[in-house]
């Protein structure tokens, strides 16, 4: 029958990518992309939108190693908000006036050494009932050795000669003036009036990271997933300053998704990436509106949609026909789900993916919600999909609901799991862009755009698969990025 006369499709198992002449030392190897039309990243790497994996502390650690961090959207509009500003806010320069601890002059030195210590500051700007600053106290002026007693007043104590800069300061600037004056904060002042403070802290801190993923105004990007008919949402993340708000659905290619996907696109700034597709022609479907086309139906670790529906696209090829059509737009891809080890990362990008967006490679990290289960003397973490029985009954599950679905039961496309405890994003993101570096040292790209025009595969047999892994040993010390599926 013709209707058996089918195409092959490959995924990451299938292929290998073939080892090409090279100058490229791996670590020389430039790994910054772009994750939609206007947002850039240090580091191809997403963490997936789901309440097992992303909320705000993951997405702080993530963009400040270069990556993004898409939150999930288990939560209720407002938590949503609260969490884009999180994010926005934990790298700021100048702490804003209502996230300030004050003192005040009548204060006493216990009262305000138990505050300082309650709210974990060590210092706090004085202040009087029209917000204009009258000194600074810190934990340096109230040492008891100093003289000090308890029932002193803060004004008697406090350092009233203050160091103060205008609400546009800069980073180096404050520094200078931290070194000059012997200070480590500086209280923002704008018409008189208290307006924030910028901490010595603060300033080294953001020195540590670098190669974070920022904004034009310095701050961490953010990414929220919003679901496809939720317009209102989508204008909420929006106005909360998320970066780019990703269309969660698991088959975009549904033409209503489009229509919605479409008018979401029109009603607000931050860049709309639409997804999820798996062939050429939804990706034509969405190529000319959407900032950027988000792959993968059915690849994931905990995802059942292929078995439950008889339906999927195997991810390498999904990939690479998606970033086909998405290339002579300019438009960026990112290849989500089933990315095992970093190798699989390094091929979904040699297809033509820009980024990768991962699940549990993440859900076992530190930063990722939930707590460590042992089991049998070993740690874990709770993972699951957002289309599981779990994750559908506690709200989540709008990515796989029908559009008016109210019934409670539901048809499941995931399961729930546990994956091994990891540690910290950082020591994960590390090994997982490693990888992708050497591997476009294998290939002789300097930069990912070289990467996806120079890389070619060849296919592999499952001999070569098996010649590919560990084989007739008994690995005896676990190495930090492989461990036998
Ligand atoms: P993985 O990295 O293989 O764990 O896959 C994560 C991806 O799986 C997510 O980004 C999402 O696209 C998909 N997913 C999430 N929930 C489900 C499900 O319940 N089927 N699938």
């Amino acid at each position: 029958s013709e209707k058996l006369q089918v195409p092959e499709a490959l995924t990451f198992d299938d292929v290998l990518l073939r080892p090409k002449e090279s100058r490229v030392e791996p670590d020389e190897a430039d790994v910054s992309t772009r994750v939609s039309k206007n947002v850039e990243l240090n580091a191809p790497v997403l963490s997936a939108a789901m309440d097992t994996v992303t909320e705000s502390d993951l997405a702080i650690a993530l963009a400040r190693e270069g990556g993004l961090g898409v939150l999930h959207q288990n939560m209720d509009a407002e938590e949503m908000a609260a969490e884009i500003e999180r994010v926005k806010r934990a790298d700021e320069l100048v702490i804003r006036r209502e996230d300030v601890v004050t003192a005040r002059p009548e204060q006493t030195i216990s009262d305000v050494d138990a505050m300082m210590a309650h709210e974990g500051v060590s210092g706090a700007p004085v202040v009087d009932d029209d917000d204009e600053v009258l000194g600074i106290i810190s934990n340096t002026d109230i040492r008891p050795y100093l003289g000090v007693n308890e029932d002193d007043l803060v004004e008697e104590a406090m350092t009233d000669e203050v160091i103060t800069a205008g609400p546009d300061v800069e980073a180096r600037e404050a520094l200078d003036l931290m070194y000059d004056h012997k200070v480590e904060r500086i209280p923002i002042v704008e018409d008189g009036k208290l307006d924030g403070l910028v901490t010595m802290q603060s300033i080294l801190e953001r020195r540590e990271h670098d190669d974070a993923a920022r904004d034009e105004n310095g701050e961490l990007v953010v990414g929220v997933a919003v679901g496809p008919f939720d317009v209102e949402r989508a204008e909420t993340a929006d106005e909360a300053g998320a970066d780019v708000v990703f269309i969660d659905c698991a088959h975009a290619h549904n033409l209503n998704v489009i229509d919605s996907a479409r008018e979401i696109r029109e009603t607000i700034d931050a860049d709309v990436v639409v997804g999820n597709v798996g062939t050429k022609e939804a990706a034509e479907e969405v190529v000319d509106f959407a900032d950027g086309i988000k792959v993968g139906i059915g690849p994931g670790s905990i995802c059942t949609t292929r078995v439950v529906t008889g339906a999927g696209m195997p991810q390498i090829t999904a990939v690479a026909e998606v970033a086909d059509v998405a290339a002579e737009y300019d438009v960026p891809v990112i290849a989500d789900g089933g990315i095992r080890y970093s190798g699989d990362a390094a091929k979904a990008i040699a297809a033509g993916a820009d980024a990768v967006m991962l699940g549990s490679y993440f859900a076992g990290t530190d930063e990722a919600p939930g707590r460590v289960i042992t089991v049998d003397g070993k740690k874990y973490k709770q993972y699951r999909g957002m289309g599981s029985v779990g994750a559908m009954q506690s709200g989540g599950g709008e990515r796989y609901l029908k559009e008016e679905q109210e019934d409670e039961e539901f048809v499941p496309e995931g399961v729930e799991a546990a994956t091994p405890y990891k540690g910290s994003v950082a020591s994960e993101l590390h090994q997982l862009v490693g990888g992708i570096q050497s591997g476009m040292g294998y290939v002789g790209a300097e930069t990912i755009p070289a990467y996806k025009e120079r890389a070619e595969f060849v296919r592999v047999s499952q001999a070569g698969q098996t010649e590919g892994h560990p084989h007739d040993v008994m690995i005896t010390d676990e190495a930090p990025n492989y461990s036998p599926q």
